[in-house]
């Protein structure tokens, strides 16, 4: 049985939306004598603005690999019905496969890449380990939007996260240009909580993975978010990495173009951060959408 702590950040239980200040640090191995590969530069944008885009930071080798993972995955996945895999709202297409990190042994590896620890373990200010991980199709003419949404108003109300201490890494596995659906980030935006309306459906996973509906925020808070930081479309090469932090409101176009935009996430959430009981009426998300550690630290 989950443990139950208090809710400090509220969501989906008032019929007015909330604009609620962070009560976390962004960076949390600050000071804390925990090595990392980010530079000064590099620490302080992420701090500022709640991600953080490293080009060129695997080589063609590794990509190629990765490429060649991610289409024999959606090769031999296609036409099949497992949870892990989520097909695009309109048709069978593959929209994503969860729960690389745990059945694929490449991608495994990967998870644990020193390369990547080396960051994510400062940001977090602590060991590790992967919360949710998944690859993202988005197929050129096909691949359709992810609204906006913070990851974390969905892991903390529907996973049971208790605090902003978890950061998504995103793997670019084709070019992102302007116009094929890269991800677009308010920046700034990981310092605001916005507490949406609207309860929870039962098993709302089994549909939000292809379309959310609970948890995206009203059109006026959005606005207001908008109008105060703008919007920041990074488009990273393949081989590139983008980190966001756990709360940075972010969504993605359809990709009505010839060109491809796939891209890899693993989701590292703090040790110091396990899963609780949900912030919502009923169980938490299946394991292979959250992972649940025992106190002890083995995955459950
Ligand atoms: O609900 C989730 O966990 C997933 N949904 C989105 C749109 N982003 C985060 C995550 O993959
Ligand atoms: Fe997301």
């Amino acid at each position: 049985m989950q443990l139950k702590v208090e809710d400090l950040y509220p969501s989906r239980q008032e019929d007015k939306p909330q604009i609620m200040k962070r009560q976390d640090p962004v960076i949390h191995g600050r000071g804390k004598g925990i090595p990392t590969s980010l530079t000064t530069k590099q620490e302080d944008f992420y701090e500022r603005n709640g991600y953080l885009v490293i080009e060129d930071f695997f080589s063609q080798d590794e990509v190629s690999r990765m490429q060649e993972e991610i289409f024999a995955l959606k090769e031999a996945k296609t036409g099949l019905t497992y949870p892990e895999i989520i097909t695009e709202p309109e048709n069978d297409d593959i929209r994503s496969v969860f729960a690389i990190h745990r059945d694929n042994p490449y991608f495994k590896k990967l998870s644990e890449d020193p390369r990547l620890l080396y960051i994510v373990e400062y940001l977090l200010g602590s060991e590790v380990y992967i919360h949710q991980s998944r690859v993202n199709y988005k197929p050129g003419f096909k691949g359709k939007e992810f609204d906006w949404h913070s990851d974390f108003e969905t892991w903390h109300v529907e996973d049971g996260m208790p605090r902003m201490r978890a950061v998504s890494l995103s793997i670019a596995l084709s070019d992102n240009y302007t116009f094929n659906g890269p991800l677009m980030l308010i920046p700034g935006s990981h310092n605001e909580y916005l507490s949406c309306v609207g309860a929870t459906p039962a098993n709302n996973y089994t549909s939000s993975l292809k379309k959310q509906e609970a948890g995206v925020p009203d059109d006026d808070s959005l606005r207001k978010q908008v109008d105060q930081y703008g919007i920041d479309v990074p488009t990273p090469k393949a081989g590139s990495i983008l980190l966001f932090d756990c709360n940075t409101m972010h969504g993605s176009n359809s990709n009505i173009t010839p060109y491809d935009r796939n891209n890899v996430f693993m989701v590292y959430n703090s040790v110091e951060n396990k899963l609780v009981q949900p912030f919502m009426d009923g169980p938490p998300r299946p394991e292979y959408i959250a992972t649940q550690m025992s106190a002890t630290g083995n995955q459950l």
